[in-house]
């Protein structure tokens, strides 16, 4: 049995659609990957291939340090509710990733102090936290020391939500591209052991992101939405009835405001259009899919609508990035492709 280099799956040449599949004997990597590396092309899409408890409960039976990959900025959908229960006793080290995307003028204690402020909302407990980006290639030290310091010669298990940069990071401490990495969610489909510098590392599939954005839209939508350099705030000064379309993906109503701004902290690739709420229906119903756009693959939405009760307030939209509400406002009424999650917190910049 051999193993794809790239994705861990399990090389056959049977079956093209299939994982693992590739016409050549000898290859060391499978066809999807080989796809993926050179030309940025899925042929295959694994969008709603892996099954979260099955990855964590391989994970739970597989000894070693867990190295927990998050996405500093799309934070919330690498949330994993119950982690410390689903891998009862174990030590979690989190590995914050694309610090790049955030502002650089945001201090490291900064994001620390968010980071476990989060976790503890969730009733997450982890041993240490060290924040990295793979663009720039710092943190990757510290990685190498909490390594030494606590996988004391057993495997190091790279684990983490789908599209976190789990592959990305590993090729960066082994200093090149073994494993593929893309912005396609549920690249990497098996667990792939290699070593680095004599410590074995082992690159998981990711844990379904289900409640993403990122799953609501088509593949070739991703890298509109998926931020790739530090993100620009887009900033509004909001009064009255204000309303901000995010293409034709999101909408986000702000009643009754007063002295009040709305901070997009989004790709910068994304159109937001902003109009006055009594015409805001009439302007998505006209020009939803045109102007309005991108767009999810189904036109079914769904409405929350909440009380500012914080003084700076972000309301997070899993896959997309989030809104950074301040000053006075009577209600705020988000609208969101059905099933993407939706976290209204206390502001992390
Ligand atoms: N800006 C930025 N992008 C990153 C960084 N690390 C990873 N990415 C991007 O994030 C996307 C996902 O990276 P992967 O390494 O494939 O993520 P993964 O967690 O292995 O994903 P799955 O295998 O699907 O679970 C790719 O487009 C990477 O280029 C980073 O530090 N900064
Ligand atoms: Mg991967």
């Amino acid at each position: 049995m051999k193993i794809c280099r790239g994705c861990g799956a399990v090389l056959q040449n049977e079956n093209k659609q299939l994982p693992g599949y590739t016409p050549k004997e000898d290859s060391e990597y499978c066809q999807r990957c080989f796809r993926l590396i050179h030309y940025d092309d899925l042929t295959v899409s694994m969008k709603t291939g892996i099954d979260p408890d099955q990855v964590l409960s391989r994970i739970a039976e597989t000894e070693g340090l867990i190295l927990w990959v998050t996405d500093l900025f799309d934070f919330e959908a690498g949330m994993i509710p119950g982690l410390n229960r689903k891998l009862a006793g174990r030590d979690i080290i989190m590995a914050a990733a694309k610090r790049d995307i955030l502002p650089e003028t945001l201090n490291e204690e900064k994001i620390a102090r968010f980071v476990f402020s989060r976790l503890k909302e969730m009733g997450i407990r982890i041993k240490g936290l060290v924040t990295v980006s793979a663009l720039q290639g710092t943190g990757l030290d510290e990685i190498r020391e909490a390594v030494r310091m606590n996988a004391k010669g057993r495997p190091v298990i790279v684990m983490g939500r789908a599209n976190s940069g789990k592959s990305t990071l590993l090729n960066n401490l082994a200093g090149k591209n073994i494993l593929t990495a893309s912005r396609y969610p549920g690249t990497t489909l098996d667990f792939n052991t290699l070593v680095i510098d004599g410590q074995e590392y082992i690159d998981t599939p990711g844990i379904e992101i289900e409640k993403s954005l990122l799953m609501a839209v088509k593949e070739s939508d991703l890298k509109e939405i998926i931020p790739s350099s530090e993100l620009k705030p887009a900033v509004y000064q909001v009064n009255k009835d204000q309303s901000f379309a995010v293409g034709g993906l999101v909408r986000i109503d702000l009643a009754g405001c007063d002295h009040a701004s709305c901070v997009f902290y989004m790709s910068d690739r994304l159109r937001i259009h902003r109009s006055k709420t009594e015409g805001a229906d009439q302007l998505w119903q006209k020009h939803y899919g045109e102007m309005l756009k991108p767009v999810p693959v189904k036109k079914a939405f769904r409405t929350f609508t909440v009380r500012k009760d914080m003084d700076k307030m972000d309301i997070a939209v899993d896959g997309l990035g989030w809104a950074c509400v301040s000053g006075q406002m009577r209600s705020i009424t988000v609208r969101v492709p059905e099933g993407v999650n939706v976290t209204f917190r206390k502001a992390m910049l």
